[in-house]
């Protein structure tokens, strides 16, 4: 990798603890989850019953794998496929393989934040689709935004999946959207994946498992920070919390101090004290209505053109065009 853009995310990284830290009240980016033990426990949590979104969203791309290939494909030219937090790629699996079976002619990018992501991706997809071309990338979603002005060249589909856009609070959603939508010609295709709002037990199960693997996840932040930034949080002193508010639809992940304590951050010549129960916020989790999406759609100058859901309507992934 790029050690120049290498430093720059270090960098981002001690700034963004320190802020966080030292605000009132405590928060982390939830962005920090996905170092190599991070990416494993959201694998595991991805296989967890509770955790519906990857099987509702899976689903949606078995049923309709062919309808949406076709939304794909291009008129003449060929196309990139852009992935934005691509993971694992299970799921978009489904989608090349329609893709390679039926000649289309394309570029597959994937885009992720966890460089060791992209990396077990990328040596998967040689071995599965030795006939894909894949250009993978490391990055932020806001720091590849620019690169992707470069691909208007030809037709580009641009995938989120996951409701990877629920970890950011509206206004930034929109301006997230704006950006993509300002790297879109007319007839290129957004395909962004939005968990839906639902009972309310089954959201706050989905992101508080019996068996602690969530909490471990939501922890792995402080691990990280011990590990990368020289610190000492006694990891054991802090509980994972999960809410869910079914007016706003965000669930909202903390982590709580069970009793007073001084953390030493080396790296970052700082000491940061807790008060017993005091909380750091970790993430959102935004659920969502076809109201809201259609109002953050329009927000960004995009109009939803179809979507589709699952079985039990717990999960929909829209397709949006530039208006
Ligand atoms: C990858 C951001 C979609 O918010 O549902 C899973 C991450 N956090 N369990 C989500 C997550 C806790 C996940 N996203």
């Amino acid at each position: 990798m790029d050690i120049k853009a290498k430093t720059q995310r270090d960098t981002t990284f001690k700034t963004e603890v320190k802020e966080g830290l030292s605000s009132f009240p405590k928060y982390l980016s939830s962005k920090y989850f996905y170092d190599k033990k991070g990416d494993k426990l959201f694998q595991d949590i991805m296989a967890m019953p509770e955790y519906y979104l990857t099987g509702c969203e899976f689903e949606i791309l078995a049923t309709h794998t062919k309808t949406i290939g076709e939304l794909f494909r291009d008129r003449e030219n060929g196309l990139d496929l852009i992935e934005l937090g691509a993971g694992d790629g299970k799921k978009t699996k489904l989608l090349l393989k329609y893709m390679t079976d039926n000649n289309f002619n394309f570029v597959y990018k994937p885009i992720d934040i966890s460089e060791n992501a992209v990396k077990l991706l990328t040596n998967n997809l040689a071995q599965e689709m030795p006939s894909l071309t894949v250009d993978a990338e490391i990055g932020e979603y806001f720091e590849v935004l620019e690169r992707l002005k470069g691909f208007n060249k030809r037709k580009k589909v641009i995938v989120v999946l996951g409701s990877n856009i629920g970890n950011l609070l509206h206004p930034k959603a929109i301006d997230f959207l704006t950006k993509l939508k300002d790297t879109m010609l007319a007839e290129d295709l957004l395909f962004m994946g939005f968990d839906q709002k639902k009972n309310p037990q089954t959201v706050l199960d989905a992101y508080n498992d019996q068996t602690g693997i969530t909490a471990a996840f939501n922890k792995n932040i402080l691990t990280r920070i011990n590990r990368e930034l020289d610190a000492n949080f006694d990891v054991n002193k802090f509980t994972h919390w999960e809410s869910y508010n079914p007016e706003s639809g965000t669930a909202k992940s903390f982590l709580i101090a069970t009793e007073a304590m001084d953390v030493r951050i080396k790296n970052l010549d700082l000491d940061i004290s807790f008060e017993q129960w005091e909380t750091i916020h970790t993430e959102i989790s935004q659920k969502y209505d076809d109201k809201t999406v259609a109002w953050l759609a329009e927000q960004a100058g995009l109009t939803i053109e179809t979507s589709f859901t699952d079985k039990k309507g717990y999960y929909k992934d829209y397709v949006l065009r530039k208006i």
